[in-house]
């Protein structure tokens, strides 16, 4: 039936150049002459649908009896079913959007004999210039045309989903009536739950972040007979055209989604509410768009986990991590940022990505960790305080690298245990412990270097591991003692002391004697300190009115004074 409407067509148009410079003879059918065909024609007219058309109608003397364009909008009507001049229902049957045809009709095709009151005179014939701009069909659902898909696509929009996507809405013929770009944000909806016009309630379903399609529909399915009211650039009756790119894709009955986990392989403890967790990372939303890293910072990222400090997502994704840890976070807008967003990078209601790594944790309430990776045979004598250590340590973070080592300078460290010369963690780490024993140490920041560190070689918060060596051991005197007697002291002490007899005992013959003393190994001066200090100290403590000299006097109310405390 088409077919032949459409030879019958030709054969006119073939006639019509026959007939070019014959004199005007009476027409048996329409001619058409088609004066802009656009490059692409996705579809012609075909009896049954609904067009919506420009055109102004000429007497063949150039005459204009009427126009579309002068009433300031389209002829809508169905085509073929008797509701235009017969030659009007002819001649539009093929064209296509943007197509112009101009179209000559004969009276017997038009308004015959009887003319159409004052302004078709009887046998008339009628030029229309005809430019189509809209067709459709009762018949027609939403098409869908994917020009673009997505390497991966993890997840496809469902019924209910909450999407962000940018569009371009435009009429069949081009005409731009609204885009998300000039909003400078993206359209933020539920779909499938008529939030929507239908058409896109059905047209975004199935798609994934990153896809472009486009969705044309009918107006039934847009904004129907009247279009989008009186202010609006969409006129009734139209096809809508909607460029779509998805850019982000949640639910809200989503919770966050862990993916892309690289546990090590030792993981002896994984995090929990309370943990206080150094993490680096990259921050980037659904459709790859990057916000925010720890690494522009050159720092991690340090938080408790579980209390509230981070957005609530973040907060249950750190959960049950490793050191060393790898995953990928995806969290819902409702537990991160909502409806908001922050700042200029995270638009509202955005689902965010977080490539994390971790690289340390603890707890407040962590000791430092001791474990014997070797044991001498020979164990008895053990470190206590006072003692005087030399070791070899290796440091490090967390993540391994080094921090620094004693085999870097060739010597061993030296330290007075309890003495406050390293840190708290370190001072319980060699304690108990025997020379040639070798141990691996984890000790907190709050037992380490808090929440400061070491500038440009321990990061603040940071965990600490020493790989220990003891080397030798001294051992110390008894607590608050810097100087003891290993025999019975002398009953004669202030005249030995006392060497050239003239009843006062000076600064140098005190040291002469202490130091003759520790060289008897009659008496033991504390380890670890410079032994003319303590003695200087010893001095100064028996000098009772610092005049440089220790009488008799001085020297007996000292002495019994001495029971409660110290030396002599
Ligand atoms: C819409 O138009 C803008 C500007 O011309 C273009 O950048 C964009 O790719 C188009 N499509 C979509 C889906 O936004
Ligand atoms: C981070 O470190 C790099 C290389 O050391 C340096 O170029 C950059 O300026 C640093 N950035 C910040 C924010 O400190
Ligand atoms: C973050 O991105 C940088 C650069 O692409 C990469 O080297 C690093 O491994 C990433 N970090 C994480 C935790 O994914
Ligand atoms: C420290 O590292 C060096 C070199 O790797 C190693 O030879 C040494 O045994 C380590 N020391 C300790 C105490 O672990
Ligand atoms: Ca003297
Ligand atoms: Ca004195």
């Amino acid at each position: 039936m088409i077919k032949w409407v459409q030879g019958v067509l030709c054969l006119s148009v073939l006639v019509a150049f026959a007939a070019c410079n014959a004199p005007p003879v009476p027409l048996d059918d329409i001619l058409i002459e088609k004066t802009f065909e656009p490059e692409q024609c996705v579809r012609s007219v075909k009896v049954g649908d609904f067009v919506r058309y420009h055109y102004i109608g000429m007497f063949p003397d150039g005459k204009k009896f009427d126009s579309s364009y002068d009433r300031g909008s389209t002829y809508n009507v169905f085509v073929g079913k008797k509701q235009l001049i017969e030659g009007m229902d002819k001649a539009l049957v093929g064209m296509c959007i943007n197509e112009r045809r101009l179209v000559k009709i004969p009276p017997q095709l038009a308004y015959g004999k009887q003319g159409y009151g004052d302004i078709i005179p009887p046998d008339s014939i009628l030029h229309f210039d005809v430019l189509l701009l809209d067709v459709w069909n009762p018949e027609d659902g939403v098409q869908i045309n994917t020009y673009h898909t997505p390497s991966v696509c993890s997840r496809k929009v469902e019924v209910s989903d909450y999407v962000r996507y940018h569009y371009n809405g435009t009429l069949l013929d081009g005409t731009l009536f609204d885009s998300s770009h000039t909003r400078m944000r993206t359209y933020d909806t539920y779909v499938g739950i008529g939030w929507l016009i239908a058409g896109m309630d059905q047209g975004l379903l199935g798609m994934c972040v990153g896809e472009r399609r486009i969705v044309t529909m009918p107006p039934s399915l847009g904004y129907g007979e009247n279009g989008d009211g009186e202010c609006s650039d969409i006129p009734g009756q139209a096809s809508l055209v909607f460029d779509v790119v998805l850019l982000d894709l949640h639910n809200p009955r989503d919770g966050i989604t862990v993916t892309n986990q690289m546990v090590p392989e030792s993981c002896t403890r994984k995090t929990v509410a309370g943990d206080f967790v150094r993490y680096h990372y990259n921050g980037s939303l659904l459709d790859g768009t990057f916000f925010d890293s720890s690494y522009s910072r050159n720092r991690t990222y340090d938080t408790y986990v579980g209390r509230g400090y981070v957005i609530a997502g973040m907060d249950e994704g750190l959960i049950g991590v490793c050191v060393g840890e790898r995953r990928t976070i995806t969290i819902p807008p409702h537990l991160a940022y909502g409806e908001e967003g922050t700042g200029s990078k995270i638009p509202g209601s955005a689902v965010l990505v977080f490539d994390v790594h971790i690289i340390d944790f603890h707890n407040p309430s962590d000791n430092t960790a001791v474990v014997v990776t070797f044991k001498p045979e020979e164990c008895e004598k053990q470190t206590k305080k006072g003692d005087f250590v030399k070791y070899h340590y290796n440091a490090s973070l967390m993540d391994g690298s080094s921090i620094d080592s004693t085999y870097n300078y060739g010597k061993t460290y030296n330290i007075v245990l309890g003495a406050n010369q390293v840190v708290p963690g370190m001072e319980d780490g060699l304690m108990d412990m025997c020379v040639g024993e070798k141990r691996h140490l984890v000790i907190p920041p709050h037992l380490g270097y808090g929440e400061r560190g070491v500038t440009d070689e321990v990061p603040g918060s940071a965990v600490l591991v020493f790989d220990v060596e003891l080397v030798e051991l001294e051992e110390g005197l008894p607590e608050g003692y810097m100087f003891i007697w290993n025999d019975e002291v002398s009953p004669d002490l202030f005249a030995e002391m006392d060497k050239n007899q003239d009843k006062q005992v000076e600064a140098s013959e005190f040291t002469d004697y202490i130091i003759q003393q520790v060289n008897d190994g009659k008496g033991r001066l504390a380890p670890g300190f410079d032994p003319y200090r303590i003695i200087d100290n010893m001095f100064s403590n028996q000098d009772r009115n610092g005049d440089g000299k220790i009488t008799e006097a001085e020297f007996k109310l000292k002495a019994d004074e001495a029971a409660a405390h110290d030396e002599l």
